[in-house]
C-alpha cells in the first residue's frame, strides 16, 4: 500500500492466485523472484536466515493478459500452519522439488495438504537444474516425483525443469502457467464477499491494512464489512490490488484493504471479512473426513488442529458411528472447536494432530453452526443423506416442515449452514418453480398453500349444503373452520387467489363458492317477506325477536329468514334484542340529521319526540348513528359529523 493514489492502469480482465509448495530450501522463493522480479522474503530475519518465515506476495502478468497473484509459502516443517494459510485460496500450485535433492518430507506433507484443498491444478517445477549434471540422477528424481503425484490432482501436471540462478526454463514455466490457467473458471463474484485475512499490518498515515484472497464476492471502497469471528463492524477506506488503488476487488483476486474501525492488534490471520448478514462463525461443524493413508489412527474425542481458510483452531473430533478411524478411512463426523471460526457448507479443511503436529486428514464441511449430535448410526445416515441431497431439496424440506405457519429465508440459513444470499437465491428458484409461495416476507410450501385452498373449498361446499338458504358463509366462521391455525398472511393470500381464480366470491362479510346461489322454498320466501313487512311497519318501535317470530308461522323457517334479512342488511341489529328495518334506520337518520342542521345539537328528549318512540329505541338508534360516525355525542347532545343519508 505504499504510494497512493496510484494512477489507475487499465485493469487486467481476469485475476488468479498461484501458490508455491515444497520442502524447505528447495528454491520456492528464488523461483518467485525469477518469475516476478519480486523477492517474496521481505522480512530482515528471512533474508538473514535465508529461509521463508512468513507468507510472501508478488504478482506477474501473463502473455494472455491474466494477472497472477503469487503467494510464497515457507517449507519449514514447523511452519505448516503458515503454509496452510497461504495455500487456502490458490487456484494453481507450483509444486517445487529441488532437482539436486529430490523428494523430502515436506514435499510429501505439502502434497498431502493440497489433496484436501480445493486447488485442482498445478505444475511440478524441478528447481536448481544448474546443480544437476548427472542425467541418471535427474531421471531418478523424475521417476520419484511421478510416483508421488500418481493418483493426485498433479498426476497429469507438466513437469518443468528450471534454474532460478541461470533463468533456464523460466520462459517455459511462464508459458505453461498461462496454458494451465487459461480455462480457469471465474469464482463467484455475485456471492457475498468473503475474504480470509492472511496478513494485517499498520501503515503510517493509513492505519490498519489487511490482505487476503477474496474467495467470493466483490469489495469496494466505502463498503461496510464484518470481521469474524468477533463480529466487529468495519469500513473499507481503500482497496488495493497488486499495489494499485482499485475501485473494486473481485472474487479470485488478491486484495489489500485499508480498514476503519479496527486496530491492527484486533485483526489477525485467520479472521475473515464478510459482507454483513451473510457468513457466520461456528463452533461445531458436520464434516466428511478422510484420513491420509500414512496417518496414525484417530480416536473419538482426539484433540486436533483444524485448518480452514487462513485459520488454525484447536478442537476435537467427534466420531459418530465408531471409536476409531483408521488410516485411509473416511467417515461422517463432527468437529467441535475451542474457538469460533468461519465455515460454510462445501468448504475444504485440513486436520493435523494436536501433538506431535502431523497432517492426518481433511475433508469437506457438510454443515456449519450445527448442534452437537447424538452418536450413532442414525445420525450418520441422516448426515449422509443430508450431504447427498441437493440444497434446494433441503431448503424445500425446511419450508415444508413449517406447514401453514410458514417460515422465513433467514430461518433456513442456520440449519442448512447456508449463506443468506445463497438461501435467498435457492428460495427464489423454488418460488419460480412453484414449490414455494412467498407472501409478504414469509414463505410457505406449495403443498401447504394447496391444502388451505382445498380446505376453504370443502368448508364452503359443506356449508352451502347445510345452509342453502343463506347468502354465504360468514367469513370469520369460514376462516375458523378451514384454517384453525397458521399464519394469517397465508390464509389471506389463499383466499385472494381463490377469488382471483373465480372459485370463491366475497360479498360483504360473506364468502361463497362462485357457482352457489341461495336456495329458498316458497314457504321461506313468504316468511321472509312477511318479516320484512312487519319490521317496516313497526318503524321505530319494533317487536322483540320472539314476538316477531311468533307472528310468522313455522318457527324454524321464520328463524332462518330473520337471519337472511339480517344477512342481506334488510334488518339492522341495534343490540339488546332490538331490530329495525333498514328503511326505518334511514328515516331516523334523516329526521335527526335535518333537526341538527336546522337547530343545532339534539338531545335524547328531542330525538324521542321526533321519532315518536320510547327512550330505549331512540338511544339504540343514536348509538348506532354514533357508531357509524353520522353523529357524535357531546355531553347530553349529539352533533352532526356528516350529511345524513346512506353511505
Ligand atoms: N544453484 C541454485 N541455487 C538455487 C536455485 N534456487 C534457489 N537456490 C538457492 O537455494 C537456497 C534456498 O532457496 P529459497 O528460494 O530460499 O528456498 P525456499 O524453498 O524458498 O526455502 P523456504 O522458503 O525456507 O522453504 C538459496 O540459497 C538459493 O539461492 C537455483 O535454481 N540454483
Ligand atoms: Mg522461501
Amino acid at each position: 500500500m505504499a504510494h497512493l493514489p496510484a494512477p489507475a492502469r487499465p485493469r487486467a480482465a481476469r485475476y488468479t492466485v498461484v501458490g508455491t509448495a515444497g520442502h524447505i530450501d528447495h528454491g520456492k522463493s528464488a523461483l518467485v523472484k525469477a518469475l516476478t522480479g519480486t523477492d517474496p522474503d521481505r522480512l530482515k530475519e528471512e533474508r538473514r536466515r535465508g529461509m521463508t518465515i512468513d507468507l510472501g506476495f508478488a504478482h506477474l502478468d501473463l502473455p494472455s493478459g491474466l494477472r497472477v497473484g503469487v503467494v510464497d509459502v515457507p517449507g519449514h516443517e514447523r511452519l505448516i500452519k503458515t503454509m496452510l494459510a497461504g495455500a487456502a485460496g490458490i487456484d494453481l500450485v507450483l509444486f517445487v522439488v529441488a532437482a539436486d535433492e529430490g523428494i523430502m518430507p515436506q514435499t510429501r506433507e505439502h502434497l498431502d495438504i493440497l489433496r484436501f484443498l480445493p486447488v485442482d491444478r498445478g505444475l511440478v517445477v524441478l528447481t536448481k537444474m544448474d546443480l544437476v549434471t548427472d542425467p541418471e540422477w535427474l531421471a531418478l528424481v523424475r521417476e520419484d516425483v511421478t510416483a508421488l503425484v500418481a493418483g493426485s490432482f498433479l498426476e497429469r501436471a507438466p513437469v518443468i525443469p528450471v534454474s532460478a540462478r541461470t533463468g533456464e526454463g523460466i520462459p517455459a514455466l511462464v508459458e505453461a502457467l498461462d496454458r494451465a490457467l487459461r480455462d480457469l473458471a471465474a469464482p463467484d463474484a455475485d456471492a457475498p464477499a468473503r475474504l480470509p485475512v492472511d496478513r494485517s499490518f499498520t501503515m503510517v498515515g493509513f492505519g490498519t491494512v489487511v490482505t487476503g484472497t477474496l474467495w467470493t464476492g466483490r469489495i469496494h471502497a466505502g463498503d461496510a464489512l464484518v470481521l469474524l469471528p468477533e463480529g466487529r463492524e468495519v469500513r473499507v477506506r481503500q482497496v488495493q490490488s497488486h499495489g494499485e488503488v482499485v475501485d473494486e476487488a473481485r472474487a479470485g483476486q488478491r486484495a489489500a484493504l485499508n480498514l476503519v474501525g479496527v486496530a491492527k492488534d484486533e485483526v489477525e490471520r485467520g479472521d475473515v471479512l464478510v459482507a454483513p448478514g451473510t457468513y457466520r462463525s461456528s463452533r461445531v461443524l458436520d464434516v466428511r473426513l478422510r484420513m491420509l493413508g500414512s496417518a496414525p489412527p484417530l480416536r473419538h474425542q482426539d484433540r486436533i488442529r483444524f485448518y480452514l481458510g487462513a485459520a488454525e483452531v484447536i478442537g476435537r473430533i467427534r466420531l459418530l458411528d465408531r471409536d476409531r478411524l483408521a488410516p485411509g478411512e473416511e467417515a461422517v463426523a463432527q468437529v467441535r472447536l475451542e474457538h469460533e471460526t468461519v465455515a460454510a457448507r462445501g468448504d475444504a479443511f485440513v486436520i493435523r494432530r494436536y501433538s506431535p503436529m502431523v497432517t492426518i486428514g481433511g475433508g469437506e464441511v457438510i454443515g456449519a453452526d450445527v448442534p452437537l449430535r447424538r452418536r450413532g448410526r442414525a445420525t450418520v445416515e441422516l448426515l449422509k443423506s443430508d450431504a447427498a441431497s441437493d440444497l434446494d431439496a433441503r431448503v424445500l424440506a425446511v419450508v415444508e416442515a413449517s406447514g401453514t405457519a410458514g417460515t422465513t429465508v433467514e430461518a433456513v440459513v442456520p440449519p442448512l449452514g447456508l449463506v443468506r444470499d445463497r438461501a435467498v437465491e435457492l428460495m427464489r428458484v423454488l418460488v419460480e418453480r412453484g414449490q414455494v409461495r412467498s407472501v409478504r416476507g414469509r414463505v410457505f410450501a406449495a403443498n401447504a398453500v394447496e391444502g388451505v385452498g382445498r380446505a376453504v373449498a370443502a368448508t364452503l361446499a359443506g356449508y352451502h349444503c347445510e345452509v342453502p338458504w343463506r347468502v354465504g358463509m360468514p367469513r370469520d366462521e369460514l376462516k375458523r373452520r378451514a384454517f384453525p391455525a397458521g399464519d394469517d398472511r397465508l390464509y389471506g393470500d389463499v383466499l385472494e387467489r381463490l377469488v382471483a381464480a373465480g372459485e370463491v366470491a366475497l360479498e360483504g362479510t360473506f364468502a361463497r363458492a362462485r357457482e352457489f346461489a341461495p336456495v329458498r322454498t316458497a314457504e321461506e320466501t313468504a316468511a321472509a317477506e312477511r318479516l320484512d313487512a312487519l319490521y317496516r311497519r313497526a318503524r321505530f318501535t319494533t317487536p322483540s325477536r320472539e314476538e316477531a317470530l311468533a307472528q310468522v308461522g313455522d318457527r324454524s323457517v321464520a328463524t332462518r329468514m330473520l337471519q337472511v334479512l339480517l344477512d342481506e342488511g334488510r334488518l339492522v341489529d341495534l343490540g339488546s334484542d332490538m331490530l329495525f328495518h333498514r328503511d326505518a334506520v334511514a328515516e331516523a337518520e334523516m329526521l335527526i340529521g335535518r333537526q341538527i342542521e336546522a337547530h343545532g345539537p339534539i338531545t335524547v328528549a328531542t330525538a324521542r319526540d321526533l321519532m315518536a318512540s320510547t327512550r330505549k329505541y331512540v338511544l339504540a338508534v343514536l348509538e348506532h348513528l354514533d357508531a357509524r360516525h353520522v353523529t357524535r355525542r357531546v355531553g347530553d347532545t349529539r352533533v352532526l359529523l356528516r350529511q345524513p343519508g346512506p353511505r
